[in-house]
């Protein structure tokens, strides 16, 4: 067995996204792209010699052969050992454990996460620090220059290991230790709640669903709700991991979980439903005829977070990313601690959760966490529920009433317009960002702008500056409407619209949220020229 060093040529448009790299399956199934971009990733942290890694990916397509491919390069870059999760299979979440728990150098997470998989579909690489979070920008910026000038990469070519054994065995003069995907990650989650609470209500009979989508998240679902927790066989739904998901598309909103969501508002239906999302860091929440926003559940876990044992002596501050409403704000505020705003992707949460400024973060796109790993986390967020049910013995809908009554609600949505000619979409956000400074003052529908910017963060922690993170546009009524675009499509451009109007209360707490931001999102569509650029009227997804 020999480390060959292997010539290649750069290969364009290898630039990391929100979260790591995306692309259609056959790019990075194509000649040298996933070899290129991982000795990247090495060359970007200084070298895996001598280094300790975690490796897994979610399952989809081309998961298990990727694995290998990066097993091979770690043992020729002389890496010293990696942790690889049976059958090369992690959740997210459960990656970032791992890289924390066994004090590694860092992670390979082979996901695209709620993007589809399968042959034709998605796949996608991020690396993770020693933090167990994701790489910060200035780290995914060294990787994509180094794309750009690579000539060659390092790869045994020692033949491929059995990575459905557990146990440790060679590669090249690496070692390989191939671990139970689940155990570490359900005793973290055994440290946090009160299990003894979780079983007692499965056992007076509390029902619930959890819609795995043939996504990563079915084996820690199975293992944790109903093996240690005692819920009913069949709790799980869709709990068999698949290469192509089943064709469904895993991403836990209403629209992809119309299975669920059709249980939960149907007759019989349980008292609890959650969904996860292709690589386990996602959650949807919904109670028996109510569809919880992310938004709100970050609130709600914020003002109730205490009434779990990992978090029984409270929070240092929450969280959230820019265009998440502004709920959880008036939580932290309600509470006196912290409140931080951040862009859009879990690796802005990385500093303000290792220096123990924030201990919940948040995000629109159903993402919650907190500091017990450096990811969101799906399940971790469906426990945290079920505890603060478990210890009020209130429904979702009494909880939420309960919420509102106190904070006022936050009426939010976000409508996503997917695959839009990407010089149209370039064009209308230029537009866009050019009439940003006559903005202010101006009356549309019935409402004041009070300020119009495109939000740049200044780090808390280390100074760095990320600009033009998403258009911003405030009413002086607290409303407020949020436009950027993704960066984790593979395909065109994806325009998310981020409406929000808040209401005090005691009235109208109780109106659907398309009707109470009609108006907010008429201005949306006038002040942006929707559909004289792009042609779309109506949104593709409404979460
Ligand atoms: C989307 C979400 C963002 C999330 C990211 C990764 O990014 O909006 O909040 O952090 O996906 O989530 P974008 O750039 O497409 O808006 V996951 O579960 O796909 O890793
Ligand atoms: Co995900």
């Amino acid at each position: 067995m020999t480390a060959l060093t292997i010539a290649t040529t750069p290969i364009a448009g290898q630039k990391p996204g929100t979260s790591g790299l995306r692309k259609k399956t056959p790019v990075f199934m194509g000649p040298h792209y996933l070899n290129n971009f991982v000795q990247a990733i090495f060359d970007a942290i200084g070298g895996a010699a001598g280094k300790t890694f975690v490796l897994g990916g979610d399952g989809r397509y081309f998961n298990d052969s990727a694995a290998q491919i990066i097993l091979k390069m770690a043992a020729a870059n002389g890496a010293a050992r990696v942790i690889v999760g049976q059958g090369a299979v992690l959740s997210t979440p459960a990656a970032s454990h791992l890289i924390r728990l066994n004090k590694t150098d860092g992670g390979i997470i082979m996901s695209a996460s709620h993007n589809p998989g399968g042959p034709e579909e998605d796949f996608g690489v991020k690396f993770n620090m020693a933090n167990g979070g994701p790489a910060p920008e200035a780290v995914t910026e060294a990787m994509f220059a180094i794309t750009e000038t690579i000539r060659e990469y390092r790869m045994s070519d020692a033949p491929d290991i059995d990575l459905n054994a557990i146990g440790r065995v060679q590669l090249d003069g690496m070692v390989v230790d191939v671990v139970d995907p689940v155990a570490d990650y359900a005793d973290l989650m055994e440290s946090l709640f009160d299990f003894k609470a979780l079983r007692a209500i499965f056992a007076n009979g509390f029902t619930m669903r959890f819609d795995a989508m043939c996504a990563v998240t079915g084996p820690y679902g199975i293992e944790i709700l109903e093996n240690r927790l005692g819920a009913a066989k069949g709790t799980v739904t869709h709990g068999t991991p698949l290469p192509d998901f089943g064709g469904m598309h895993p991403d836990p909103n209403p629209t992809w979980a119309h299975e669920l969501m059709d249980e939960m508002f149907g007759a019989d239906a349980p008292d609890f439903g959650a969904a996860s999302d292709g690589d386990g860091d996602r959650n949807m929440v919904v109670g028996r005829g109510i569809y919880v926003s992310p938004s709100d559940s970050l609130a709600v876990l914020a003002a109730n977070a205490h009434l779990a044992p990992g978090y029984a002596r409270g929070l240092a501050g929450v969280a959230r990313s820019m265009p998440t409403s502004a709920a959880a704000d008036r939580v932290a505020d309600a509470l006196g601690i912290g409140k931080y705003e951040t862009p859009t992707g879990w690796k802005f949460f990385g500093n303000l959760l290792d220096s123990g400024k924030a201990t919940l973060c948040g995000e629109e796109s159903f993402g919650t966490g907190s500091d017990h790993v450096r990811e969101k986390d799906g399940l971790w967020a469906v426990l945290l529920w079920l505890n603060i049910l478990a210890v009020r013995q209130q429904t979702v809908a009494q909880i939420m009433a309960d919420h509102w009554a106190k904070y006022g609600r936050n009426y939010y949505s976000r409508h996503d317009f997917e695959a839009i000619a990407t010089d149209k979409a370039d064009a209308m956000m230029a537009a866009l960002r050019a009439s940003l400074p006559s903005l202010k003052g101006r009356q549309i529908e019935g409402m004041e702008i009070a300020a119009a910017d495109d939000f740049a963060y200044t780090d808390p922690v280390d100074g760095s500056v990320s600009a033009r993170q998403g258009v911003r546009i405030l009413f002086t009524d607290g409303a407020r409407i949020v436009m950027r675009l993704s960066g984790t499509g593979t395909e065109g451009a994806t325009l998310r619209v981020y409406l929000e109007r808040y209401a005090a209360g005691p009235e109208g707490l109780d109106h659907d949220p398309q009707q109470a931001l009609a108006p907010v999102i008429r201005a949306a569509h006038e002040l942006a020229g929707i559909e004289g650029y792009t042609g779309r009227v109506t949104p593709d997804v409404i979460t």
